[in-house]
């Protein structure tokens, strides 16, 4: 009661001399950004003219604000720098095949086929650039850092221009995009050589363009994939059978669906056939080397972007074959935690499952949305019931503190299906945020040799 009293006078004393509070003393430390902005608005009387020059949050929306820069141009100046990159890949390649005869054509379409049940991913990047819009600033209060405001310069590079009509020009046009973002000298190139690239899908193919782009500069990496469905499955004749199921699932992963190809399929398009041609010739040889000593699976079969360190966490979706699946997928060279472990062991257990899976190899993470809850997550392809939480996933993405993460993405947000509460995009954002928290908090430098002709 006398706690109550105290209170009650503190008020009536602060109204009375309310004139007389200074205004920086309402804070303790000093303000920010958006909290700045405020304080100028509050405290400009009459006549005033208010500086509205270093305005920040009214910008066009870039995710969390950060600056706009044009990434896709040749000009290397100060100005065309940074260090770690946003960039959108609004890409949603929703068509299946409907019949066996078809799935026996395999059309490269076929290849390209990711959100088997929701279209909508292409608004993706500027869905979870509308749900950041509250993270232009702020300590973490579970380890006290801001990625946007420490060493790394970090921006938005828009989106790539990828078309709609043909998905194999679309993953052309992204491959070019992470090429020229990614292939020019960081901003700080005491601390990183070769910028790093966070990208917002899209569905799970633009992946595919995204590991190339990591691969160029930083050789294999092992991935760390959050997603409810395993993603390597091949896509051949039973997908046929089991409606669009198989289809959501056989995603260009590490170049597996391009892989799993019969060679002379290549044949029937010549310019894809280039295409894969161009880009797994130069690492075939390190990808068949490990290939040969994890399994006699047919190297074709495994050009690896990636090795066989990778690992996939909160698996729950049906298999398309009983055991084969499976079987496949420790060939490509992933281990599977089930949403379920999350259950048994939290996530402290996954977290280390993660770390001894990885060791100390350079990281690519890719986070597919639905590996949250439906709950969590709405608004996305292919939702699978039972997921983890925004929660959870947080945890174990912060728990991967120290890996050498070398590029990411959050893929498979489909804002059309999302609530009034735009539940998932501002999931989608906080899981953006967290992963380029990993990246400033670990700086890594690009080996020599990738960046020589820089
Ligand atoms: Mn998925």
């Amino acid at each position: 009661m006398k706690q109550l009293l105290a209170c009650v006078l503190l008020v009536a004393l602060r109204l009375q001399l309310g004139v007389a509070i200074e205004p920086e003393n309402r804070w303790d430390t000093e303000p920010a950004g958006f909290v700045n902005e405020q304080i100028r608005f509050w405290n400009h009387g009459q006549g005033d003219v208010i500086d509205i020059s270093e305005i920040a949050y009214s910008e066009l929306g870039t995710f969390a604000g950060v600056p706009r820069v044009h990434c896709f141009t040749k000009d290397l100046r100060a100005e065309h720098r940074y260090d770690i990159a946003i960039l959108g890949a609004p890409l949603d390649t929703v068509s299946c095949l409907p019949n066996r005869k078809q799935a026996e054509m395999r059309s490269e379409l076929t290849l390209l086929m990711l959100t088997g049940g929701r279209p909508g991913a292409r608004y993706g990047p500027s869905g979870i650039r509308t749900g950041s819009r509250r993270k232009a600033w702020g300590y973490s209060v579970f380890n006290g850092r801001d990625p946007l405001r420490d060493w790394a310069k970090v921006v938005d590079c828009g989106d790539a221009p990828m078309t709609f009509l043909d998905n194999r020009a679309a993953i052309k046009t992204l491959d070019q995009a992470h090429r020229s973002a990614s292939s020019r000298p960081a901003a700080n190139p005491e601390k990183s050589s070769v910028p790093r690239i966070i990208t917002l899908g899209g569905d799970h193919t633009t992946t595919l363009s995204a590991l190339r782009g990591t691969h160029a500069n930083w050789g294999p990496v092992s991935v760390i994939h959050f997603d409810s469905h395993i993603g390597t499955q091949t896509t051949s004749a039973p997908h046929a059978n089991a409606g669009s199921k198989p289809c959501t699932d056989s995603y260009v992963m590490r170049g597996k669906t391009l892989g799993t190809l019969k060679p002379e399929s290549w044949k029937t398009d010549v310019e894809l056939q280039q295409l894969m041609t161009k880009i797994f010739q130069p690492y075939l040889q390190v990808a068949v080397s490990r290939t040969m000593r994890i399994s006699s699976y047919p190297p074709t079969h495994c050009l690896n972007l990636i090795l066989n360190s990778s690992i996939h966490a909160g698996i729950r979706a049906p298999l398309v074959r009983r055991k084969g699946d499976m079987r496949n997928d420790v060939r490509c060279g992933f281990e599977t935690i089930t949403s379920r472990e999350m259950d048994k062991s939290g996530a402290q257990g996954i977290i280390n499952k993660i770390r001894e899976r990885v060791q100390d190899t350079k990281v690519y993470i890719t986070v597919d949305i639905d590996v949250l809850d439906p709950a969590f997550a709405p608004a996305t392809g292919t939702p699978e019931a039972g997921g983890w939480s925004t929660r959870e996933l947080l945890a174990v993405i912060e728990g991967l503190e120290g890996l050498q993460v070398v590029g990411a993405d959050v893929v498979e947000v489909s804002p059309p299906f999302d609530n009034h509460g735009e539940t998932t995009a501002l999931a989608a954002a906080e899981i953006v945020h967290a992963l380029l928290d990993l990246m400033v908090v670990t700086p890594v430098k690009a080996p020599k040799d990738n960046t020589q002709e820089l």
